[in-house]
């Protein structure tokens, strides 16, 4: 029988209703029972009430959380009350009278207002677990942790919690545009129904705030970098405010994309010129207006000069003196400009990934305090794999942001499964030695190593109007592992997905294991897939979807492949060493050294440096031709094991996730096949030698791959 059958009928006659329709609407949030008998004896007997202390909007979003958590887990009504005894869960702020004078809040006095701690101990001869925090967020995020420690299992026997936020801004960025469209967006529409808000409020918004809160997040930036005037008008603002106010009380602020020429476009002015007065003037106002609309609005982020977008270069100033213009406005509020670093231009015949640190590095120290500059984690384009930015460390002055995607736009759309926490895990550990052994990208952007009052994260959202979110229900394994890694860059990707999986699909270890291998794989199986050894930019045009290394000839040279791979009679790769582009030289030793010299490159960077013959020796022993083919049909064989892997699942998860998955994961298969056939046919022009012995031909020969045209993939 069919698979769909068999689960239709499944799904009407034999599952209880419990277990049907997990549609992944309720993300890692679902308080469905606890399914271990002993855990749920254990949490039973342990929890007999809770108590909630306070009253603000953040309190009745806690109420409501440990009503539904605590009963959905524990499969019974638990009661609130006014008082306490024994087994209780207590949750209030550090200065309730109640909580103030025990020991233990002396202890954690100090902390600030999202920090948090979780303690079992004893009041009034009571035992007791107490949540406690300075402030109303610190103690929404410490209800969240208690929950997910139920969720996830673990003994709430003596708990000894202190948490403390990693990185001070961790937000979202949605590249989302005010008709709907989400740019690289591929879950459905932007979340965002502007066309009715203000006055109507998608029960959505208040779950986004909650999942968001969940892990930590705490600003979103509503709009497109590649932002419209339009947002800062009366008409949007007035619609952002409305989700700020839904937000607020989940911690979240609101940040707005703001675009250079707003000043012309919905001012009036003739120029948006950052030195002029006029111009500066327009901008305290419209900050002004913002302030009054949103008083706790967070600033902005702006896209400059990058990509066709306006900018202070347009009238012969730098990227310090727009990012200036804004800060000055903004900081009577206490709101900060997030200057994005992505800034290349094809007029300027230097290498693109040496552009944004020429542009930027001379600009460390010209910032004002408010300001932070947005990099992307490598010097290209979130491509499947690229070296850390070599900004890191190098703008010793300047808070530095991190920008990580969430959205797979060069890792498969939301039709992958690509779990990003080993790529962000792999970025964040990377050692840039600016200030000698240990100056990891981690501490540079959570402001340790520079002492930096600032500090910053921002991740392009993977959501929509998708029923799960994120269109494949592994895409929420992205955003949960972002949030907690700006909360905690230390974290382990491998401990992330351990939560994730027990939160969202099962805590059986006979699912959990096999689950967490596929995922802790599967991003180095797109690696091999797509753009094996450091090659990297060689997707479709313009909608980045499948391979297309042979595109050339276009109007900018570096949105083409060829500018990339280098393919030649000679050999691959991009030679950015002192006898090519020298990129090398933005990093600091003995980084540039090692990567200097293939030998003692490592191998997932070799084609990104070096451009070596199609004989270079690898150190399998294979030549370079032979390992590149190895490398891609690895990958593509990864990905029907990933396949086999899930099969098993079978009977042993929710029967509509398991198919979801699997519908995805055959996909997968063909797609990673196809990226395969179309490189190894298209580099073999080059190399001019066979497909080594025991890997099966491609059934197709390269014409067909190349004649391939997606007129409707989503951009
Ligand atoms: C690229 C995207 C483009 C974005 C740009 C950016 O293709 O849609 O506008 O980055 O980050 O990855 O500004």
């Amino acid at each position: 029988m069919n698979l769909k059958i068999k689960l239709f009928i499944a799904l009407i006659l034999t599952i209880p209703l419990s277990a049907i329709c997990d549609d992944g609407y309720r993300l890692w949030l679902k308080y469905d029972p606890i399914s271990d008998n002993l855990m749920l004896n254990e949490y039973r007997k342990s929890i007999k009430g809770y108590m909630v202390l306070g009253e603000s909007p953040t309190i009745d979003v806690i109420k409501a959380e440990l009503q539904n958590g605590l009963s959905g887990l524990l499969d019974r009504q638990i009661p609130a009350s006014n008082t306490f005894s024994d087994h209780f869960i207590i949750a209030g702020k550090t200065d309730h009278d109640l909580l103030k004078n025990i020991s233990l809040s002396k202890k954690y006095k100090n902390i600030s207002s999202e920090d948090y701690f979780i303690v079992t101990t004893e009041l009034e001869n009571k035992k007791v677990t107490i949540i406690s925090s300075n402030g109303d967020i610190g103690l929404l995020y410490g209800v969240f942790h208690f929950l997910k420690i139920l969720q996830t299992h673990q003994s709430i026997e003596n708990l000894d919690i202190v948490e403390s936020p990693g990185v001070k801004l961790r937000l979202l960025n949605h590249w989302d545009n005010l008709q709907r469209r989400a740019e690289r967006g591929y879950a459905g529409c932007s979340i965002w129904d502007w066309h009715k808000l203000p006055d109507y409020i998608h029960p959505y918004y208040y779950q986004y705030a909650r999942a968001n809160a969940s892990i930590g997040i705490n600003g979103t930036v509503l709009n497109n970098v590649n932002a419209d005037a339009l947002i800062l008008t009366p008409l949007y603002l007035e619609k952002a405010a409305a989700l700020a106010d839904i937000f607020r009380p989940y911690g979240i602020k609101v940040y707005l994309s703001a675009r250079f020429s707003s000043p012309i476009e919905i001012g009036g002015l003739k120029i948006s010129d950052p030195l002029d007065a006029s111009v500066q003037q327009w901008w305290k106002n419209k900050v002004e207006e913002i302030y009054a609309l949103i008083p706790d609005f967070g600033g902005f982020v702006v896209k400059a000069n990058s990509e066709g977008q306006p900018g202070p270069q347009n009238y012969g100033r730098s990227h310090a003196d727009g990012a200036n213009m804004l800060a000055d406005a903004l900081k009577p509020f206490g709101g900060v400009v997030m200057w994005r670093a992505f800034v290349y231009d094809h007029n300027i015949k230097e290498d693109r990934a040496k552009q944004a640190y020429t542009e930027f590095k001379p600009l460390d120290g010209e910032f004002r305090e408010n300001v932070l500059v947005q990099v992307k984690n490598g010097p290209i384009d979130f491509q499947p794999r690229e070296p850390f930015h070599p900004l890191f460390g190098a703008m010793p002055e300047t808070p530095l942001m991190m920008e990580f995607q969430i959205t797979q736009e060069y890792l498969g759309f939301s039709t992958h499964l690509v779990y990003l926490g080993t790529l962000y895990e792999e970025v964040l550990d990377a050692d840039t030695y600016s200030r000698g052994k240990g100056s990891t990208v981690a501490k540079i952007i959570d402001g340790s190593l520079e002492n930096k009052e600032f500090s910053g994260m921002a991740g392009v959202a993977n959501t929509g109007t998708d029923r799960n979110w994120t269109g494949h229900l592994f895409g929420q394994s992205n955003w949960y592992a972002y949030g907690r890694l700006a909360w905690n860059p230390e974290l382990s990707a491998a401990s992330i997905a351990d939560e994730w999986i027990r939160m969202t699909i099962s805590n059986q270890p006979d699912v959990i294991n096999p689950v967490k291998k596929m995922m802790m794989q599967s991003r180095e199986n797109t690696v091999n897939y797509m753009t094996p050894l450091g090659l990297h930019h060689i997707m479709g045009w313009d909608h980045h979807y499948g391979p297309a290394p042979w595109i050339k000839d276009k109007f900018r040279d570096d949105w083409t492949s060829v500018y990339y791979h280098k393919a030649g009679q000679d050999g691959i790769g991009f030679d950015r060493t002192k006898s090519g582009s020298d990129a090398l030289s933005q990093y600091f030793e003995p980084i540039a050294r090692k990567f200097a010299s293939p030998e003692t490159c490592p191998e997932e960077y070799i084609l990104w440096f070096h451009h070596l013959s199609w004989d270079y020796k690898m150190k399998s022993g294979r030549t370079l031709w032979e390992e590149l083919c190895h490398r891609y049909y690895t990958g593509a064989e990864s990905v029907k094991d990933m396949l086999k892997t899930w099969h098993e699942l079978q009977g042993k998860i929710d029967p509509e996730i398991f198919d979801h998955v699997m519908q995805l994961l055959k996909i997968q298969v063909k797609e990673a096949v196809w990226w395969r056939n179309a490189c190894v046919l298209y580099f073999q022009t080059f190399s001019q030698k066979p497909i080594p012995e025991g890997l099966e031909k491609p059934d197709k020969p390269l014409e067909y791959y190349m004649n391939l045209d997606f007129p409707y993939a989503p951009k």
